[in-house]
C-alpha cells in the first residue's frame, strides 16, 4: 500500500497579514486543496485592495480609509507595494496643504503630554483637523515604545478632529522614513491641516525629521545647564524654536531662567531657515499655558517664509531628497535580496574576518556579481 503523507501546511511567510497557505508537500494524485479554505483565502488574495473606492472615502475624510490606506503603505507584503502606489499616485495632488510640524526633545521631555495641549487647542480652539505622527527607530525593535504614548494623548485620540498614528516599523520595502512620509501625503489628502511628527532625539531620527517638515522644534526641560553642555549642538541649528516645557510650579522660575540661556545661545547660531530667527519659548503642556502662543509663532513662520519663497524652496529640496532617500532604499532591497548576494554573503563575511581577503576584494566580488542580474 503506497504510504499516505499527511500534507503540511504554512503560512507564507511574508507577513502574519496574509493568509494565504500552500500545500510543501505531501503524496497525492490531485494536489490537495482543502474545499474550506479555497475560497475564503483565495478570494482575499486575489481580490487585493479596492483602491478606488479607498480613494474616494479617503478624500472625504473618512479616518476608517485613512487607517486602512496607511496599513496599506505601511505594509512589508511585496503583494501590497503596487496597489500602494497606485493610491498614492492618485491622491499626490490632493497633498501639500497642511503646516508639517516636527517636535523632537529627549524622553521625558514632555513631547507627547504637549502634543496632547496643542493638537486639542488646535482641533477644539481653532477647528484645525491635526495628524500626529511618530517616528520611532527604535520601535522595530522594541516593539513600538510609542504605544505607551496613547495614554498621554487620551483626549487628543478621542477628539474627533485628530488621527493619531503611531511610527510604523521598517521592512525591506523601504523604512520609516518612506512609510511617514507617505502616510503625509495620504493624511494632507484626507483633509488634514496640521500634521505633527514626534521624534525621540536618538540617532539619525531629528535629521531625518527635520528634511520631511516645514518647522522644526525641539523640547527641553528645564535647568539646562548641564543639558546644555552635553546637548548636541547639531539639533539646535535644525531647530526652528525651543520650547522649554513643564513651566509651572515651583519650576516655573527656572524655565524662564533656562528660556533666556537657550535665546542667547541660539542667537550665535546659524538659523535653521533663512530669513527666520529661532527663539526660546516656555509653557506648560499641563496647565495649558503658553500652547496657544507657540502656535502664533508657528503662523507667523508660515507667513515670512511663505512671502520670501523659503517655504516653497525647502519643499522641493525635501522632495528631492526623497527620491535620493528612495534610490537608496530601493538599491538597498534589491542588493540584499538577490538570491546570489544572499548566498555568497555570508562565506564572503567569514573570509574578509579570518583575514583571507580584504573588504574592498569582498565587496567588488558582490557587485560584479550585482550588476551582471
Ligand atoms: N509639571 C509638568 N509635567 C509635565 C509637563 N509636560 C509633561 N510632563 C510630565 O513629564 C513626563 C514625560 O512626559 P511625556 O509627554 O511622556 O514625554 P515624552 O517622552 O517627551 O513624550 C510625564 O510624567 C508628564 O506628565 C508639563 O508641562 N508640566
Ligand atoms: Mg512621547
Amino acid at each position: 500500500m503506497a504510504s499516505f503523507k499527511k500534507p503540511e501546511w504554512h503560512q507564507n511567510e511574508r507577513n502574519s497579514n496574509d493568509f494565504t497557505t500552500s500545500v510543501v508537500s505531501g503524496v497525492h494524485s490531485e494536489p490537495y486543496v482543502p474545499k474550506v479554505n479555497k475560497g475564503r483565502f483565495q478570494k482575499k488574495e486575489r481580490q487585493g485592495p479596492n483602491i478606488e473606492e479607498l480613494e474616494k472615502e479617503l478624500l472625504q475624510g473618512n479616518r476608517s480609509a485613512l487607517a486602512r490606506s496607511i496599513t496599506l503603505i505601511e505594509s512589508n507584503a511585496e503583494h501590497h507595494f503596487r496597489p500602494a502606489q497606485e493610491l498614492l499616485q492618485n491622491l499626490l495632488s490632493y497633498s501639500g496643504n497642511s503646516i508639517r510640524i516636527g517636535i523632537t526633545g529627549v524622553p521625558g521631555a514632555g513631547k507627547s503630554t504637549f502634543i496632547e495641549a496643542f493638537g486639542t487647542y488646535l482641533c477644539d480652539d481653532l477647528g484645525l483637523n491635526v495628524a500626529v505622527l511618530a517616528v520611532d527607530p527604535s520601535s522595530s525593535l522594541s516593539g513600538g515604545s510609542i504605544l505607551g504614548d496613547k495614554t498621554r494623548m487620551e483626549q487628543l485620540s478621542r477628539n474627533p478632529k485628530a488621527f493619531i498614528r503611531p511610527s510604523p516599523s521598517s521592512g525591506k520595502l523601504g523604512g520609516v522614513h518612506r512609510k511617514t512620509r507617505e502616510t503625509m501625503v495620504l493624511c494632507e489628502a484626507a483633509g488634514f491641516d496640521v500634521i505633527l511628527v514626534e521624534t525621540v532625539g536618538v540617532g539619525q531620527s531629528e535629521v531625518i525629521v527635520r528634511d520631511m517638515v516645514d518647522f522644526f522644534m525641539l523640547l527641553v526641560l528645564t535647568g539646562a545647564g548641564d543639558e546644555l553642555q552635553g546637548m548636541k549642538k547639531g539639533i539646535m541649528e535644525l531647530t526652528d524654536t525651543v520650547i522649554v516645557n513643564k513651566a509651572d510650579g515651583a519650576n516655573k522660575r527656572a524655565a524662564l531662567k533656562t528660556k533666556a540661556e537657550y535665546d542667547k545661545i541660539l542667537h550665535f547660531l546659524q538659523p535653521a531657515t533663512k530669513g527666520w530667527v529661532s527663539r526660546a519659548y516656555t509653557c506648560s503642556s499641563v496647565n495649558n499655558e503658553g500652547i496657544d502662543h507657540i502656535w502664533n509663532v508657528i503662523e507667523e513662520f508660515s507667513d515670512v517664509t511663505k512671502k520670501s519663497g523659503v517655504f516653497e524652496h525647502r519643499r522641493r529640496e525635501q522632495t528631492k531628497e526623497w527620491i535620493y532617500s528612495m534610490i537608496i532604499d530601493q538599491l538597498q532591497f534589491s542588493f540584499f535580496g538577490q538570491p546570489e548576494i544572499k548566498e555568497l554573503l555570508p562565506k564572503v563575511e567569514n573570509d574578509v574576518i579570518a583575514g583571507n581577503r580584504t573588504v574592498t576584494s569582498a565587496v567588488e566580488q558582490l557587485f560584479s556579481i550585482y550588476s551582471k542580474q
